[in-house]
């Protein structure tokens, strides 16, 4: 690598000074010198663009560490109320351009590596996403961070440390193929390993009861969990907030030295073999009962670890001699669990106060229920965790006793207050006894004990009240909210597109919009104004020409940056409706190819791009993922056509990836079933980056339009109340399928994409055939409708100043997103917390 080599050089030039506090240019790369030499990872004196890396990334470090200190001394010195956030997935993405960005460095960290032979892009190239996260539950985990730093709120985030996250998405003939993901495969400079927060966490074994009658979870294995923190930088002020992750170690004693010097290997290191499953992947598999057994491991190792953790800083703060009164904790302490996920909690809280710390059931109860708050995140059956009650007595046996009892209690209440609930008891109760299949079912759990529960758009909140926890409601009215999920403006408009920030800030003559979104409605005023509309323009095509060079890097497809660029990302789901999307997609194709060449040329160029991860095991998802590329793989190839239209599959779809794809896409994709998406937030992150929505009235979508102005929104589709009597409706036969549907499937059917088998996916698009699932999602259903939304996309498309227009009334219109306002609301109305500002 020739950079590579006079940067080796440059190296010896400049002189090494570690200084954590240095803030111009000189001195930041005198820093990056000393780490590149001093704190080596690499061969001696190698500085090619990854050395360059992680040299930068623990110069920054250094600063982090400072303010993280600062931050620490703080909050232990004022001893405010602390928020926890429990969620078994963050999607981080790459931190070093975000922390930059926050610590406004960009400009002297620029410079100083420039005085070292490289750009600030190309390092920042280099990084890894941290991808300890599936989708929308775990991007909003690392959005909600963010905001919590920003906002100078004292909480923490804790999660597990992953040793693969999700997986690396290839396209081969097959389709997509999945291979194991490896962000630690070198190291990460941005986690700090604390060799003294180390707590036991048990598995198995059974219940003691000791003379008092007091009650005593021993025996079974026990493993050791280890905090990494990961610095989280608020944007303009001093707070840095932890991400605490903990990793499973084995004791030293877990090893059997006997067996060892026994030849047995394997036996010998049984235990630390079992300790290191628990945090090699994220999510594996729970097809297999074995694979059930270690999720529920992984769940229950962050609830213990992190409640010790917690409990044992309630105890550090205290002022007082001695350890501090429990009915405090509330008061100190507010838990959120991030959906179902980590419900566990719940019990374990309840088991560290009773037996560890000797409360009585009541007083154990009120602590608990006062401490502990659930977040929804879907109402689709399949994804409401139900655990097996056998499973649970193996591995808890002790939380499974808790969790009878609270059950028994709730139940008992019922029945003394509320006759008119009694038949509704056997689905409102923690445990489901069919004697088929005994299960706990963790969603009740969570309502049942905690003091709130929200879900995560307006549509979504409603219908978990209507809906899934209407008995619930009319037991605690007061128990339910909505909090509408956001995202955080940093990542997804200053960092991602500084072209459009910087226009931004220059029309508003403040850059206060990053940390006070709303004032994005100041551009309304001059959503008409040409030399504003002619700045927007070229700082779209600006991101659409680093899109389209991205997309030839990775696909080879060359793709016009003058035609409509129209975005599907996110997680691979039938409900989702990317096979819609490429039916009409098919239908557009047939459409041209039918057309004479003069009729073509009043078309309007579109660039199709789709993305995102089907899950490894779900067969209908992967077949829409390999349609895809089939299709993409004829219409580009297609001399007449290609002109016209082009159709991407866009690999590995990622944090980083999104950062690319969003600021470069002018009309994007949310077409689920109305009802079925909670929420969606990459919805807002178009809107707010100027990309016009064809949507459904579904999740966050309702919102978006409400805000943006709904001439600014593509709307199609029924409506939530409207799907039960459709889907009936299709069962009985009584559904009259649109002609462009039949003509859409029927070419997929004649075979010009291709001779893979897509029978089984698009009999799933069927009514009362007999195969699939009777078009459960209203594909059909929608189609025309979306069609005819799609054409009004082509008008609107052609007449340049409303489409300007409209891309800059949608971005005024996305303040409400901002994540800080979200979590603004959870502080308020949940948490009960304030800012804590470090001077
Ligand atoms: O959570 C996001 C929402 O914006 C999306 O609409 C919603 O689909 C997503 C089991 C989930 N809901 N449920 C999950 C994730 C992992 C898992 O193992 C379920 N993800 C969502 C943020 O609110």
């Amino acid at each position: 690598n020739a950079n590579g080599k006079a940067a080796t050089s440059l190296l010896e030039k400049i002189s090494a000074k570690a200084n954590p506090e240095a803030d111009d240019a000189t001195e930041i790369a005198g820093n990056i010198v000393y780490h590149a030499k001093y704190s080596p990872h690499f061969s001696p004196l190698k500085f090619g663009p990854e050395q360059a890396l992680y040299a930068t990334a623990e110069s920054l470090r250094d600063r982090l560490i400072q303010l993280w200190n600062e931050t620490y001394v703080h909050f232990n010195k004022v001893d405010p109320k602390q928020t926890y956030y429990l969620s078994m997935e963050y999607l981080q993405g790459r931190a070093l351009t975000n922390a930059i960005g926050n610590l406004n460095l960009q400009g002297p960290y620029a410079d100083a590596l420039r005085t070292l032979g490289y750009e600030l892009e190309e390092i920042a190239e280099q990084e890894k996403d941290a991808a300890l996260g599936n989708g929308g539950l775990g991007r909003l985990a690392s959005c909600f961070l963010d905001s919590m730093a920003t906002l100078n709120l004292p909480a923490w985030g804790y999660g597990l440390r992953y040793r693969h996250g999700l997986f690396k998405q290839i396209i081969t003939k097959k389709g997509q193929e999945e291979i194991p993901e490896d962000w630690l495969e070198k190291f990460s400079p941005w986690e700090i390993v604390r060799h003294d927060v180390v707590f036991p966490v048990r598995f198995f074994g059974k219940v003691q009861v000791n003379p008092d009658g007091s009650r005593k979870w021993v025996d079974g294995d026990v493993v050791q969990a280890l905090a990494y923190d990961v610095p989280i930088p608020g944007y303009g002020t001093k707070n840095t907030i932890s991400l605490r992750l903990w990793e499973a170690k084995a004791r030293a004693e877990d090893l059997d030295l006997f067996q060892f010097n026994e030849g047995e290997y394997e036996l010998a290191a049984q235990l630390h073999s079992r300790a290191q499953q628990i945090c090699t992947v994220l999510y594996p598999g729970d097809a297999t009962e074995n694979g059930k057994l270690l999720r529920l491991k992984q769940q229950f190792f962050l609830c213990s670890a992190s409640l010790q953790d917690i409990i044992s800083r309630f105890h550090e703060r205290s002022t007082t001699e001695g350890s501090r009164k429990w009915s405090e904790f509330p008061s100190k302490v507010a838990v959120q669990m991030n959906d179902t996920h980590p419900t566990l909690a719940i019990p374990e809280l309840m088991r560290l106060l009773m037996d560890d710390n000797g409360l009585g059931w009541d007083e154990a109860w009120d602590v608990t229920s006062k401490t502990v708050a659930y977040t929804n995140h879907t109402v689709l059956p399949e994804a409401l965790e139900k655990w097996s009650q056998s499973l649970m007595w193996k591995l808890l046996p002790r939380h499974m006793e808790i969790i009878e009892e609270i059950d028994k209690r709730f139940v008992q209440t019922i029945r003394d207050t509320r006759v008119d609930l009694e038949d509704k008891i056997s689905s409102l109760s923690i445990l489901d006894n069919n004697p088929q299949k005994p299960v706990v079912r963790m969603a009740n759990l969570c309502v049942v004990s905690s003091h709130t529960v929200n879900g995560v758009a307006q549509l979504h909140s409603d219908i978990l009240k209507a809906e899934l926890f209407a008995d619930y409601v009319s037991i605690w009215p007061n128990k339910f909210q909505n909090k509408t999920n956001g995202i955080t403006p940093r990542r997804w408009l200053r960092f991602c597109s500084p072209e459009l920030s910087d226009i931004i800030t220059k029309w508003l003559k403040t850059d206060k919009w990053i940390t006070d979104l709303d004032l994005l409605t100041g551009l309304r005023q001059f959503a008409d104004n040409e030399e504003l509309q002619s700045e927007w323009a070229s700082a779209k095509t600006a991101n659409k020409k680093r899109l389209a060079q991205y997309i030839e890097r990775v696909t080879g497809v060359s793709i016009d940056p003058t035609s409509l660029f129209d975005i599907q990302v996110k997680r691979i789901h039938e409900y989702k409706r990317q096979l819609m999307n490429i039916l009409g997609v098919v239908y557009r194709f047939k459409k041209l190819k039918e057309m004479k060449p003069e009729e073509r040329k009043k078309t309007v160029p579109r660039t199709v791009m789709i993305g995102g991860k089907a899950f490894a095991t779900y067969t209908n998802a992967k077949r829409i993922v390999k349609l895809v590329n089939d299709v993409g793989d004829v219409v580009n190839s297609d001399p007449e056509v290609n002109e016209y239209l082009k159709v991407v599959f866009v690999p590995n779809y990622n944090v980083t990836v999104a950062e690319m794809l969003i600021p470069g896409s002018e009309l994007s994709q949310h077409i689920s079933t109305a009802g079925m998406e909670a929420s969606g937030t990459s919805n807002m992150k178009f809107a707010l980056n100027g990309c016009l929505i064809i949507g459904t009235l579904d999740g966050a979508n309702v919102e978006i339009r409400e805000e943006v102005g709904e001439e600014n929104f593509f709307l199609f589709g029924a409506t939530a109340d409207q799907v039960p009597r459709l889907r009936k409706e299709r069962e009985d036969g009584l559904f009259k399928p649109d002609p462009r549907f039949e003509e859409a499937k029927q070419f997929v059917k004649s075979g010009v994409f291709g001779s893979y088998d897509y029978g089984p996916l698009l009999d799933s698009l069927e009514g009362n055939t007999g195969f699939g699932r009777g078009d459960y999602f209203l594909v059909g259903y929608d189609f025309p409708s979306y069609m005819d939304a799609q054409a009004k996309v082509d008008e609107a498309y052609k007449d340049r100043k409303g489409w300007l227009k409209m891309s800059i009334l949608s971005t005024a219109g996305s303040g409400k997103f901002s994540s800080d306002r979200t979590i603004a609301q959870y502080a308020k109305e949940i948490w009960n917390i304030e800012a804590c500002p470090v001077p």
